[in-house]
């Protein structure tokens, strides 16, 4: 693969990311074009790329597909291709077999095979190569997410001369979890190749730092962690945020409020409306929600002729076993619900299976009364940011679950224990039934931290503080380092 690449212009920035940050299309005549897939990340990284000669490094998206590098809106995308099997192993199997559920508190039980973790090294590799070849002298390089923690280290072996950053788009769990993975030591060293390594709360920052110190026993000073090599890298949150202007411009515009006034009016002109927005995956506590809401129907606390909920779960990893298994019991518990508490004229629960586009999402957000977020644990969750960002009129109330990272930001929410059914009661009736006057000032308080601390602030304090790290000489320790930790190899 390597010397087949043709020559590319060096890069200044580079992102490396599992996906490219544009999606295939192909037109009546067969022509076949790219159009950015929408995103918060690419939306907020698309002007640092065009003004810094920046690449984006990561998989197209289909099995099998060498492609050369390309230009597009004024950056180079470079393809890294995964053949089936890598899909599966790498993908599938150890990203969103192991990884995924226990780095969410292993609500769903991790699975460990040895050559899913042969084929994630595997890959990483291949993304550190392909990154290493487009990354110029000295450029600075961020790479992102679970599915590439072994990419940092990989790349300060191969170049030191790089600036490297890593952002976790997911929690960093407790050293009590963590240690159960059996590669728990390639993936630490792996993350430490990075200047710094941001993470959505500082808890998970913590997590991290303790288990250098307790596993690998460095010496760690708050955000510090000091390496054998004299070098030190830095643990940090930055909370994820999302193109806030964006949203509520969007949501402001005549299509979009008309489609709103139209979707409650396909949903019976109901008095208030429930709305919950996720992928399907069972980290996002859509069963337990559309349970604690059943309830509440059957109990008559919400009557159903007056009330309507409108649940969006997005297709999502439907390879994987335990989503199969999600998408059955929501089913047949919505089935369950609406067969019992339904009637003629409306169903309790309108489920959707299905994905829409984001000017029909704004329209949700924009006629939704009660907006119910319920992870059971989520990094950050960003639609409950983008409800509040599509409430200009400052009403509506957002059911906020504690085990969301959003839950440190959006502190005026109405926050529930999604593991107790009666707190997502008691939160979500209280939603529906306080007074105009608190669920304003709720709202208010909410939009004035989403809107002050957007996507666009949260890639600039990153790349700041990125800048701001001396650059790097082979094996010299920087300056304002202190001594290399005394003891290292231990196990991990
Ligand atoms: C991971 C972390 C962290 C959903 N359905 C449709 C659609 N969406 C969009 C939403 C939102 C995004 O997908 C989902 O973001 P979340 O943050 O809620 O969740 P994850 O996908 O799990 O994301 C999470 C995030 O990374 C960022 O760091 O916050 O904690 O798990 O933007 O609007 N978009 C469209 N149609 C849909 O049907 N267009």
């Amino acid at each position: 693969m390597s010397e087949a690449a043709p020559q590319l212009q060096p890069a200044d920035f580079v992102v490396v990311a599992n996906r490219l940050p544009v999606d295939r299309t192909t037109d009546t005549g067969g022509a076949v074009a790219w159009r950015t897939s929408p995103g918060g990340l690419v939306t907020a990284l698309e002007p640092v790329m065009q003004e810094r000669h920046g690449a984006w490094v990561g998989w197209p998206g289909a099995p099998d597909e060498a492609l050369d590098p390309f230009d597009y809106d004024g950056y180079h995308l470079v393809p890294v291709p995964l053949s089936g099997q890598e899909i599966e192993d790498y993908y599938e199997g150890f990203s969103n077999g192991t990884l995924w559920p226990l780095y969410h508190d292993v609500v769903a039980k991790p699975e460990y095979h040895r050559e899913w973790w042969d084929a994630y090294h595997a890959v990483n590799e291949r993304f550190a190569e392909a990154t290493m070849r487009v990354a110029g002298p000295g450029a600075t390089v961020w790479v992102q997410d679970y599915q590439l923690q072994l990419v940092p280290q990989m790349l300060r072996r191969r170049r030191p001369d790089l600036r490297i950053g890593f952002f976790l788009h997911i929690p960093f769990p407790p050293i009590e979890l963590f240690q159960q993975l059996p590669w728990r030591r390639q993936i630490i060293e792996g993350l430490l190749g990075a200047d710094i390594i941001g993470f959505q709360t500082p808890g998970g920052a913590q997590n991290f730092t303790r288990i250098t110190r307790q596993r690998l026993k460095l010496e760690t000073h708050r955000e510090m962690i000091t390496l054998p090599s004299g070098r030190s890298a830095r643990a940090k949150a930055y909370p994820i945020s999302i193109d806030a202007k964006g949203f509520e411009t969007l949501a402001q515009s005549r299509p979009v409020q008309d489609r709103a006034r139209e979707l409650r009016h396909e949903l019976g002109d109901p008095e208030v409306l429930f709305l919950g927005v996720d992928r399907l995956d069972y980290t996002k506590g859509i069963y337990h929600r559309l349970r604690a809401y059943g309830e509440l129907v059957a109990e008559r606390v919400i009557d159903p002729r007056k009330a309507a909920f409108l649940q969006v779960a997005t297709p999502s990893r439907e390879r994987v076993e335990e989503y199969k298994r999600l998408r059955d019991d929501v089913n047949m518990l919505v089935g369950r619900i609406n067969g019992d508490l339904g009637d003629l004229r409306r169903p309790a629960i309108t489920y959707l299976h299905a994905s829409f586009p984001r000017a029909e999402l704004a329209a949700m957000y924009t006629a939704a009364d009660v907006c119910v977020v319920t992870p059971l644990r989520d990094g950050m969750n960003l639609v409950c940011k983008e409800y509040v960002a599509c409430r200009s009129g400052t009403d509506g109330a957002l059911v906020l679950s504690e085990f969301a990272g959003a839950a440190g930001e959006l502190r005026q929410a109405y926050m529930i224990n999604p593991y107790d059914i009666n707190s997502m009661k008691h939160g979500m009736t209280l939603a529906m039934n306080d007074t105009v006057q608190n669920k304003r000032r709720r709202m208010r308080a909410l939009r004035r931290q989403v809107f002050t601390h957007d996507i666009e602030a949260w890639a600039t304090s990153f790349l700041d503080d990125l800048a701001a790290v001396p650059a790097t000489t082979a094996g010299v320790p920087r300056p304002g380092v202190g001594a290399p930790a005394s003891r290292t190899g231990a196990q991990a």
